[in-house]
């Protein structure tokens, strides 16, 4: 009964189209009456008092911000961002008539004066990149706020995180309300996370918009008018930033810089894991890591679902379930495997009974039905939320009546993160946050929350300001927590909902998909957009969440979570079970061979997190990213790239074994069988279920581990790099390395290698550049396999090398089929390898 009603209230409020962006009743802002200068912008005062503040914080990022009829107000304060100590760059403002123009190396604005209109331009060409199409508007009758930008014939539209729709995002309409939204499909609209971050795209040249305002935000890209594309929020303030390209990966550069990046997760996330809803008792977490093992399928960790909490509770465990946990996951990590478990912000309500005391030692292994300890500590210290009258805000989760915390309060945030003793110091790994946007069974849509108070710097704000940053926060404690109670280990935290800036606290999974074809192809455009909006470490439930999944299905969905940053099989409660073994044997064998070969390729996943890390860019791409002034890749949403070198086009439909794949222009290889076709072009290919089509780019090298079935599991004594020739340029790759699980990484211990290979005449040239930072790796060889090539002698740093056999740990080189292998000692120093 009460899920009938849950799922029809969901097909109301989500199914349902979504409310156009009516800007005809809304108020224009007044025209320009004086200006002035501050140190990085200009303010400019209207005649019906609005004021528009516009803030230069780097040649190619301007922040716009407007007050409606009044003054700006004095708080400026936005979760999002992480950076605010700009240094100003050179930049000037001329007046004229009729307007005004600032500009910086990369950027001309100008500002009309009436109507004031807002246009951006590329200050070397003075091309218009992008205009208001009306000057910024408000209701005077309710709290909305709006923007219009003028609609090219040929514009295109990206990013806004994660969105349940095609990579192009042009035609579409979105919303920013952070819902639980199970099963979810192509087009329901919102989902978990509100990123209101997205990239425009015209003839080539991109800028991004960020309108950085947390309550409910509407975007519609050319749906309402084709003349136009509009923002608009239900409150607070307008207030974008504009980044100009030309260059997406430029755009996505600044917007990272300005809301954060992601830290790296320890080298373990990157490896498979397995969940459920839920693994208990403990007998059978312990039975699936023996099956793992005896399998001989990689596994790095098991995530703990709900039930291994005490009647839910947060911060406990059922004894009866998890007697001794500690033992267990010290059993568990000697296995190589690592234990996450999940937490949830509903706190089950429960005042004590009268004169129950809470246990002092260890209160999470502690019978909790007379007191709940972390109930009695947040209302003792006050940090639940409340409703504006006073009242206390229950919600109806998973414990049954819970309270929230207010994670504006920072002391709340550092209470919160300390509660993870009550997992840390059993030795949990790794802490997945779900129900965060926050749900309540109650009502899914928010409304029943909209009077509920937070802190907020002592604004008092509501819900309908802080219900989209909940989760940001929430994570921003549980990151705290971390950094607290385990310091020498890098946080790993995953989450379900989020606002822009999540990306510095927690990794992400795209919730409750279902075991669908359908689901399946939509992961690909939320992962290559997630990627655009600032979140690199994404993943959806392997298999489908919901539903009924099957052999095929489930192989063809590792096909693709082999290359995804988070690479998790999760089912649902009542759901078939899905470990891989589950369809038989012939699939089994299938996505062994995958999760190997994911194995193998961690050093190369690993150095493309670090880019994303160090630069945004992220790690799944889509090909536009890489590709930026081919209007063929515009929307391809069955295709994807690992940073610059892989191109996947995997099976996304039942029954298929043949499909065309797009390769952009230059030489890409058959990752299968070597063979090499030139791009710019759609080519069939083959795709018999153990096969999904994988293509390296002609001047790729891919770094490879050896076959493990565990980070860590034994010292990696050799790296391989698969070297792709290109006859037009020079293939080369950076490898990054650390140790993989400390902060130290950001103290400079780490090490980049720069191997490079070139064609000379009569045949090629390897060199490896002296390494840089000073991490110290264990003793290993570096084997350079060269594709394909056919050399008579080899000489290294100009003495003959011998050849030898394929085994063995001595410098010297050997042929295999049609490659050249050559084995060197790495010593920590630059060589020089020639072949001939
Ligand atoms: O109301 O914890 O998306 O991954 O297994 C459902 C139980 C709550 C939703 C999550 C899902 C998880 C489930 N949770």
């Amino acid at each position: 009964m009460k899920n009938l009603f849950l799922s029809i209230a969901w097909a109301i409020c989500f199914g349902a189209s979504i409310e156009a962006i009516d800007i005809t009743g809304l108020q224009q802002i007044g025209p320009i009456d004086h200006y002035v200068q501050t140190k990085n912008g200009v303010v400019f005062t209207c005649r019906d008092n609005s004021q528009v503040q516009i803030f230069v914080w780097a040649p190619d990022l301007v922040r716009v911000r407007a007050s409606f009829l009044k003054p700006l107000p004095e708080r400026d304060h936005s979760w999002a961002i992480d950076k605010t100590d700009w240094t100003a760059p050179q930049w000037k403002i001329i007046e004229t008539s009729d307007h005004f123009v600032i500009t910086t190396q990369e950027l001309e604005i100008l500002v009309y004066r009436s109507p004031l209109l807002i246009e951006f331009r590329d200050a070397k060409t003075h091309q218009v990149i992008n205009a208001d199409a009306r000057p910024m508007m408000y209701d005077s009758k309710s709290t909305t706020i709006a923007a219009a930008k003028k609609l090219g014939f040929d514009e295109h539209f990206y990013g806004l995180g994660e969105k349940a729709w095609q990579l192009d995002k042009r035609r579409g309409q979105f919303q920013m309300w952070n819902s639980d939204t199970p099963a979810y499909h192509e087009g329901t609209d919102p989902i978990y996370q509100s990123i209101p971050f997205y990239i425009g795209w015209q003839a080539g040249t991109a800028y991004g918009i960020f309108f950085d305002n947390s309550y409910r935000t509407r975007f519609d890209f050319g749906v309402d008018s084709q003349e136009h594309i509009a923002f608009a929020a239900d409150g607070g303030e307008m207030n974008y930033y504009f980044f100009y390209g030309p260059s997406m990966k430029k755009i996505i550069g600044r917007y990272t810089e300005l809301t954060g990046r992601i830290p790296l997760p320890p080298l373990w996330a990157l490896g498979h894991q397995q969940s459920r809803w839920s693994y208990y008792p403990e007998s059978t977490v312990e039975e699936l890591a023996r099956q793992y093992r005896e399998r001989d399928i990689p596994l790095d960790a098991i995530h703990l679902d709900i039930h291994y909490m005490n009647g839910y509770r947060v911060f406990t465990w059922n004894t009866d379930r998890f007697p001794d946990p500690t033992e267990m996951i010290s059993r568990l990590r000697q296995q190589g495997i690592k234990i996450v478990t999940i937490i949830d912000p509903g706190v089950k309500y429960q005042p004590p009974d009268e004169g129950a005391k809470d246990a002092t030692k260890n209160p999470e292994l502690a019978l909790q039905d007379k007191s709940y300890y972390v109930y009695n500590e947040g209302i003792a210290k006050d940090y639940f939320l409340k409703r504006k009258d006073g009242s206390p805000y229950i919600g109806r989760v998973w414990p049954g009546e819970s309270r929230f915390v207010d994670f504006t309060i920072p002391e709340a945030r550092r209470w919160w993160g300390d509660l993870h003793r009550a997992l840390f110091d059993h030795g949990v790994a790794g802490i997945w946050n779900d129900m965060n946007e926050p749900a309540d069974f109650v009502d899914q849509t928010g409304k029943s929350q909209m009077d509920v108070v937070s802190y907020d710097e002592g604004e008092h704000s509501t819900h309908a300001k802080n219900r989209n940053v909940f989760a940001l926060l929430m994570a921003q404690a549980t990151f705290g927590g971390f950094e607290r109670l385990k310091p020498n280990d890098r946080p790993f935290i995953i989450t379900r909902a989020g606002y822009a800036g999540i990306q510095r606290f927690a990794t992400m999974w795209t919730g409750d998909n279902s075991s669908t074809w359908d689901d399946l192809a939509l992961s690909i455009p939320m992962f290559e957009m997630l990627g655009l909006s600032g979140e690199t470490f994404v993943g959806a439930d392997i298999g489908g969440f919901a539903g009924k999944g099957n052999g095929e299905l489930l192989t063809r969905w590792y096909q693709v979570g082999f290359l995804t940053p988070l690479c998790r099989n999760h089912k649902t409660v009542n759901g078939y079970d899905q470990e891989p073994w589950r369809f038989g044997k012939y699939y089994e064998d299938i996505i062994r061979k995958y999760l190997k070969l994911r194995y193998r390729l961690l050093p190369f996943l690993y150095t493309n997190l670090e880019e994303a890390h160090r630069t945004g860019v992220p790690l799944f791409r889509p090909l536009l990213l890489n590709y930026q002034s081919d209007p063929n890749t515009l929307n391809i949403n069955d295709e994807y790239m690992i940073g610059d070198d892989l191109l996947a086009a995997p099976i996304l439909r039942a029954n298929q074994t043949t499909r065309l794949v797009y390769l952009p222009e230059g030489d890409w290889f058959d990752y299968w069988t070597g063979k090499r076709y030139a791009g710019g072009t759609m080519i069939p290919v083959e795709a018999p279920l153990d096969t999904t089509p994988l293509f390296v780019r002609g001047g790729a090298i891919i770094p490879m581990w050896p076959e493990m079935n565990y980070v860590g599991e034994k010292p990696i004594d050799q790296i391989t790099f698969d070297i792709y020739p290109s006859d037009k340029h020079t293939s080369s790759f950076t490898l990054y390395e650390d140790d993989g699980s400390t902060p130290a990484y950001k103290q400079g211990v780490f090490r980049r290698t720069k191997v490079t290979s070139t064609k000379t005449t009569g045949g090629y040239e390897i060199s490896i550049a002296s390494p840089e930072g000073n991490y110290q790796p264990a003793p290993r060889s570096f084997i350079f396999a060269l594709k394909p090539a056919s050399a008579t002698s080899v000489l290294l740093d100009g003495k003959t090398l011998t050849e030898t056999a394929a085994t063995g740990t001595a410098n010297g080189w050997h042929k295999a089929k049609s490659d050249t292998f050559i084995r060197i000692n790495d010593d920590g120093k630059p060589h020089r390898i020639q072949l001939k």
